[in-house]
């Protein structure tokens, strides 16, 4: 008999490329999580349209995002991968879950907050319901483990206490989600501003690293880095710079913060830096290769995706079949 394994369940946005913050932060459990559950993994486009976006442009980016979530390791062969619109339970549940969520709990939500100051012009309703389509994305498929970065952590909360609102009213229909963040570089910071988290839609190229640039752009953008007043490499809180930079070295070395304080005993900032960017040049090139060949074999990539789309529809329509049948739908 096959031994029950948990589910995992995770998403991504496929906008404007990957960061390292996206890689360290998430991407990278993506794989390793494979070793134990039954994964599946979802390029979210719906969410992506918070934001207005070009066709053409868009159509492009989420084969480029399927191409790199292969590279970092997703592997089809062991889990679930699909574009979230092409399931259209999604939205179907998004809408029923909508109407168990308090006006209250969305306003509350900090990403909202953020995203709505950064852009007053385009305060739209999915931007306001977005953590309502995330919860559906996740109670769809009955996930016990979501590895998220630590930004999404408030998300992550609604979505079990909506399912803990709607079990209560219905018995037990979702299975309450927990997340699973990781222990190094939970939230990887803007190397211009390390107040603030890395993010792909920064305008500043020099404050990300991102999977697709170049070995000569990375150890670039590290030299550039903002450090802190004095010279020692050393993790502190008034040190907000080097504590990123070390967070990042120990990510793609597995070293922790006091071998990397040996490490760099007595040298300053600019070889300290200087080794963050050829560290990570080097854990990025084999990635790097690895999407190139993806994003080339189209049928490769068309194969993937719509197997991916199946598999999940037919888990996801059991998921509402049973949520439709207790609200009163069927
Ligand atoms: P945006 O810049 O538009 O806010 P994003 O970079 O946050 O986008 P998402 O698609 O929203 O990208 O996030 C994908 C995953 O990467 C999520 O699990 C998120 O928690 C994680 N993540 C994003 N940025 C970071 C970061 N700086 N450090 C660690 N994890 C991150
Ligand atoms: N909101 C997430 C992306 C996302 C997600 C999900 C993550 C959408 N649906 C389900 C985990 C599980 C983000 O912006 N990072």
């Amino acid at each position: 008999m096959e031994e029950y394994k948990k589910r995992v369940f995770s998403g991504i946005q496929p906008t404007g490329g990957f960061t390292l913050g996206n890689y360290l932060g998430a991407l990278r459990q993506w794989d390793t999580l494979q070793n134990e559950y039954d994964c599946i993994y979802s390029v979210v486009d719906l969410h992506s349209l918070t934001v207005r976006q070009d066709p053409a442009t868009l159509r492009r980016q989420i084969r480029e995002s399927a191409a790199m979530l292969l590279a970092c390791g997703v592997d089809p062969d062991r889990s679930i991968l699909f574009i979230q619109g092409d399931v259209h339970q999604h939205a179907e549940l998004s809408w029923l879950l909508s109407c168990y969520t308090q006006f209250g709990e969305l306003s509350r939500m900090t990403q909202f907050k953020d995203k709505s100051s950064k852009h007053p012009e385009n305060v739209n309703g999915g931007l306001f319901t977005y953590p309502v389509l995330m919860a559906a994305d996740i109670l769809l498929y009955q996930t016990n483990l979501v590895p998220i970065g630590a930004d999404q952590k408030q998300h992550l909360e609604l979505a079990r206490n909506i399912a803990i609102r709607f079990n209560g009213i219905y018995g037990d229909v979702f299975t309450v989600p927990e997340g699973f963040f990781p222990k190094v570089a939970a939230r990887v910071m803007s190397l211009q501003d390390p107040t603030s988290k890395m993010s792909k839609s920064d305008e500043n190229q020099n404050a990300k690293v991102m999977l697709t640039d170049d070995g000569d752009a990375i150890i670039r953008k590290f030299r550039r880095a903002v450090t802190d007043s004095g010279n020692e490499v050393r993790a502190a809180e008034d040190k907000p710079g080097v504590t990123n930079l070390m967070s990042i070295y120990s990510g793609v070395t597995g070293r922790s913060f006091d071998e990397i304080e040996r490490e760099f005993d007595g040298k300053g900032y600019g070889e300290f830096k200087s080794a963050v960017g050829e560290a990570v040049r080097d854990a990025l090139a084999p990635i790097q290769e690895r999407y190139k060949e993806n994003l080339a074999d189209k049928d490769m990539l068309n194969d993937v995706l719509k197997t991916g789309a199946e598999r999940a529809s037919i888990l996801a329509a059991r998921t509402l079949r049973k949520v439709r049948r207790k609200i009163g739908l069927d």
